[in-house]
């Protein structure tokens, strides 16, 4: 008896030292350039953000499979100056990393500053002010040597630049140097240096963040180079005849992380592609385990591919508890939403169950300033979506609703507006410089929307009682994607409210996101 107890007992203990199998991508949604690090059994993870605000989504996990969202490093206008960003300008590939008790990101803001570091000593906290280093270029990281000098890397002039700098007044102490271009793909960029074995590994992107995307790796006894490439370039690539056909493609922009238990992984970038060979969920984050023995070099996932379902053993899994699909607005706007550029937050406001926004003159089409715009990401292909809003305060002009927002040359609306004396249900498709609006008449102030989404299409609904939806119009999926636009950004989820005379308000009494079961099968 006593022995079946400690075989039993030893059978949970080796079950709970691992686990088995994951999906990817592990977050989920625009999310690209992911960069990971470790403290203990806790890994943080960013990733870029581009023209919405607050900067860099930061998450936490304990197994590199479950990760939460628990806020953003760049929270202020002091780091984050968004004013007259472009789509698609603003935060691009942040760096994380934890030093000496520290933690430091860097990144760039291609609007403004360029690269500049923040740091904290406590991760659910504020971030310092930033740090401007005076390198030019983008992708930039940063590396301790173990004689504690700190090395910066970036992507500069199709190469790889490597100098000295002091991270905590982001003085540049030596000239930088160009390390290494790469095997010859196009854009070599998102340089991170590893040091394993005596020897100075340098992993970067290649081949554009499209479907040529890929990660190679060289690796030198001298942090400022000789480096020489690995003989099975590249680590990491879906372009091959052998992965023609994943729904997973451009993988690249990885980051490399050594478990508390020493098993290696790597996060990439990647996309899911829809509507034949397009994409619009952005580029999201997926994760690969690495095998790296002793003095060789580092293999992805056995063969430099992933998948959607990967079985392969992981850390102890330890998921967190979802967030719900329905958003009553009882407390502040969670870590996942976010605005465009420098928001006026004093125009959001929950209270009573309710998400008031203040509308402003400018729209969804509007490409300089902040509208009056609160959005999440779209995360799955299929998806359903849906609001009830009130105006209040309304006069000729004013609307509210929901949008499905690549950026602002990009959408597809739907809104209930206030034309002269009527009322009407409006929807709109903006693709670049055509423009096509639709008018419903209605009655009353109140309204029930709804978006819902396949790998083919967006349809946009509105009901009366928020039980028998009437359909008000269909836009195509692929005219909204990163392949139409050139975006690095992914489709976001919008709730926003117009008001040429900045009167106007709408009053929001929940927001709902979920996922649905694919109604049409996939074609290529
Ligand atoms: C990122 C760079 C890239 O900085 O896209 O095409 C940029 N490559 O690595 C934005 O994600």
């Amino acid at each position: 008896m006593k022995r079946i107890l400690l075989s039993i007992a030893a059978v949970l203990i080796a079950a709970s030292s691992f686990g088995q199998g994951y999906t990817n991508p592990v977050v989920k949604g625009f999310n690209p350039d992911p960069s990971v690090c470790r403290v203990g059994d806790d890994y943080y993870l960013v990733t870029s953000s581009f023209q919405y605000y607050p900067g860099v989504p930061l998450y936490h996990s304990k197994d590199l499979v479950n990760w939460e969202q628990i806020g953003h490093v760049l929270t202020r206008e002091s780091q984050l100056y968004l004013k007259g960003a472009n789509s698609n300008g603003g935060i691009y590939a942040p760096t994380i990393r934890h030093h000496n008790g520290r933690f430091y990101m860097i990144t760039t803001n291609v609007s403004t500053v360029g690269n500049f570091i923040v740091t904290t000593d406590d991760i659910r906290g504020e971030w310092s002010d930033p740090i401007p280093v005076k390198v030019g270029g983008i992708d930039p990281s940063i590396f301790w040597d173990e004689d504690g000098k700190c090395w910066y890397t970036g992507s500069a002039d199709g190469g790889i630049l490597l100098c000295e700098i002091n991270p905590d007044t982001g003085e540049v102490l030596s000239t930088p140097k160009r390390v290494w271009d790469g095997t010859g793909g196009r854009w070599p960029e998102a340089p991170h240096i590893y040091k394993k074995d005596g020897w100075y590994y340098l992993m970067i992107a290649e081949g554009g963040t499209e479907f040529g995307h890929m990660e190679t790796i060289a690796r030198s006894r001298y942090i400022d180079g000789p480096y020489k490439e690995a003989p099975h370039n590249p680590i990491l690539a879906h372009y091959k005849a052998a992965t023609q056909d994943n729904p997973i493609q451009g993988v690249g922009h990885a980051d490399l992380v050594q478990a508390h238990d020493g098993s290696w992984w790597l996060v990439c970038l990647g996309f899911r592609t829809q509507s034949g060979m397009h994409h619009l969920l952005g580029r999201e984050t997926f994760l690969a385990p690495v095998r790296w023995d002793e003095g060789a070099w580092p293999v992805v996932n056995a063969t430099g591919d992933i998948a959607i379902n990967m079985n392969v053993p992981t850390l102890p899994l330890q998921p967190f508890e979802a967030r719900p699909e329905r958003n009553e607005f009882k407390s502040e706007l969670g870590a996942e939403w976010s605005w465009l550029r420098n928001p006026d937050l004093s125009k959001y406001k929950v209270a009573d169950g309710k998400l008031r926004i203040y509308g402003t003159a400018a729209g969804t089409d509007e490409a300089v300033v902040s509208p009056s715009f609160v959005c999440v990401r779209q995360e799955d292909h299929n998806f359903i979506a849906e609001t009830c809003l009130t105006l209040g305060n309304a006069r000729s002009g004013d609307k509210a609703g929901m949008s499905i927002y690549m950026d602002s040359n990009g959408h597809y609306d739907i809104c209930l507006a206030k034309k002269g004396g009527k009322t009407v249900i409006e929807t709109k498709y903006r693709l670049g410089s055509v423009t096509h609006t639709e008018e419903i008449p209605y009655s009353g102030s109140k309204v029930w929307l709804r978006l819902t989404g396949n790998p083919f299409r967006y349809q946009l609904w509105y009901s009366k009682d928020g039980k028998e939806f009437k359909a008000a119009g269909t836009g195509d999926a692929r005219f909204l994607s990163s392949e139409t636009f050139g975006n690095f950004t992914g489709i976001m989820l919008g709730l926003w409210a117009e008001s040429p005379a900045g009167k106007g308000y709408a009053d929001f009494e929940y927001f709902e996101y979920k996922e649905t079961v694919p109604q049409m099968p996939r074609r290529r």
